[in-house]
């Protein structure tokens, strides 16, 4: 769906279901604007604009000729507590798909319009009550598939990531301050011990800045989670390894080379890790169409995940075709693993990962070493920010791109007029975070991905 946030309308009251669709016990139709209440005393049996805020009330909605639609809770939220930071009706009804369409049909007959998706997240970025980046974790936490990707969304939507930029703006306003006052009374001059002082004020922030950018890698493995390839010649037994790892009959293992023919995809959770296993077919020349396709699907698989682990047989010595592979392998992507360790023995120069998918040796010894291989700098403290939005990562990149120009010239004595812009950039480029400076484009592409009635 395409969506382009409309200018925010004051008047405008808008509604939605936020309670996903489906047959359900109750559904949530939230409706928020200045005609919030005046709406709902239309269609609600109590005189709601009555309501003190922050109350509860049981009663019926009715269509326009006074038939009840349902019996109802209806919450009233005075703004700007509540949040969007507008009046705000929340209304409980039985959670069938065509009741809960009906009450909001009803809201629309009142006055109120359709939400577009986002818009209610939207409104309480308008309305102060969160900025850019709590309004992506919220999204976040919605969308948390484990138990460390919820607490890194719920500590962003506390502001963690908030705090830490505006304390990188606060410092970096106050070197600003200097230079822009060295370029408005150049008389004063800038004695050249403060002038290192910048620096290493500037260096310092640099330094924190960077932290927070490389934290993008394992931001990115703790929400979006890791694509696991099982890779390597026919029966190395991968299929085996993936109902190992799965601890379930998931793919067909037989003895004949060739079993597994397309791709095969589940999720897996190693300790606080989650992934997209993808079992593929076994590489080898082959004249049958069918596995040639299949085949061509696991090397772009190969190329594209995050990981492969690509299985060799202790069974028996490596052919040439292995050899070729093993010369091709991108050796940060890819963990080389024996399978079979029960019927053999490994090349430790190839290896020193060594398993039997069949008996279960090795496999916790094997998910350590997945683990080490996907924390580049180790799991992340409970409490450390980790940045996972790309936006934030570019924003970073560009904040400390400008600071090293700043340096560079100053360090090279360039007068600060100069570099003046430079530091401004770098200011913007941090307040585009949180939802300074941001354009209508950027604000669109993010709340567009928001659910309905959020
Ligand atoms: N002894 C022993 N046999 C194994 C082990 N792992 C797999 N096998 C056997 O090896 C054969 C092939 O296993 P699969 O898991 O189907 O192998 P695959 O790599 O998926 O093969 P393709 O799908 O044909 O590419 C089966 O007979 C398995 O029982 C192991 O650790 N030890
Ligand atoms: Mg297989």
């Amino acid at each position: 769906m395409h969506f382009v946030h409309r200018p925010f309308q004051k008047n405008d009251t808008i509604a939605a279901i936020a309670t996903p669709a489906g047959e359900g016990a109750i559904a949530v139709i939230r409706m928020s604007g200045i005609h919030a209440f005046a709406v709902a005393d239309t269609v609600f049996s109590g005189e709601v604009q009555q309501f003190a805020t922050h109350t509860a009330h049981y009663g019926k909605i009715l269509a326009s000729d006074e038939t009840p639609i349902d019996h109802v809770l209806l919450l009233v939220m005075k703004g700007p507590r509540s949040y969007t930071g507008e009046d705000t009706v929340e209304i409980s009804c039985h959670g069938g798909n065509l009741i809960a369409k009906r009450v909001l049909e009803r809201l629309y007959e009142a006055g109120a319009r359709a939400a577009d998706p986002g818009e209610f997240s939207f409104r309480a970025f308008l309305n102060g009550k969160i900025d850019l980046a709590q309004a992506e974790a919220v999204q976040q936490l919605i969308a948390a598939k484990n138990e460390t990707a919820m607490r890194a969304s719920a500590q962003q939507l506390e502001g963690a990531l908030s705090k830490t930029v505006a304390a990188l703006q606060k410092n970096l306003t106050d070197v600003s301050a200097i230079l822009e006052a060295w370029v408005d009374f150049p008389e004063e001059g800038l004695e050249f011990a403060s002038m290192e002082e910048i620096c290493n004020t500037l260096e310092t922030l640099l330094l924190r800045m960077r932290r927070l950018q490389a934290t993008f890698h394992e931001g990115k493995v703790i929400h979006e989670g890791i694509s696991l390839c099982l890779a390597g010649l026919p029966n190395v037994g991968k299929s085996s390894l993936m109902n190992a790892l799965l601890k379930k009959d998931r793919a067909i293992v037989t003895p004949i080379a060739g079993t597994t023919r397309d791709l095969i995809e589940d999720t897996l959770r190693l300790g606080s890790l989650h992934f997209r296993l993808i079992d593929t077919a076994g590489l080898r020349e082959t004249e049958e169409l069918v596995e040639q396709e299949g085949i061509r699907r696991s090397r772009k698989t190969m190329q594209e995940a995050d990981l492969t682990l690509l299985l060799l047989d202790a069974s028996r010595t490596l052919t040439d075709e292995e050899k070729t592979l093993l010369q091709n392998i991108s050796p940060e992507k890819t963990l080389i693993v024996w399978n079979k360790i029960d019927t053999g023995t490994m090349d430790e120069t190839i290896s020193t990962l060594a398993i039997s998918a069949k008996e279960g040796i090795g496999l916790d010894t094997l998910s350590a070493a997945i683990e080490a291989r996907i924390w580049k700098q180790g799991p992340p403290a409970k409490d450390e920010i980790a940045i996972s939005h790309l936006r934030h990562f570019q924003a970073l990149s560009n904040a400390i791109e400008s600071c090293e120009t700043v340096i560079a010239g100053l360090q090279q004595g360039i007068s600060a007029e100069f570099v003046t812009s430079d530091m401004r950039r770098a200011l913007s480029e941090l307040g585009t975070i949180i939802g300074t400076n941001v354009s209508e484009d950027i604000l669109s592409a993010i709340f567009s991905k928001f659910c309905l009635g959020k």
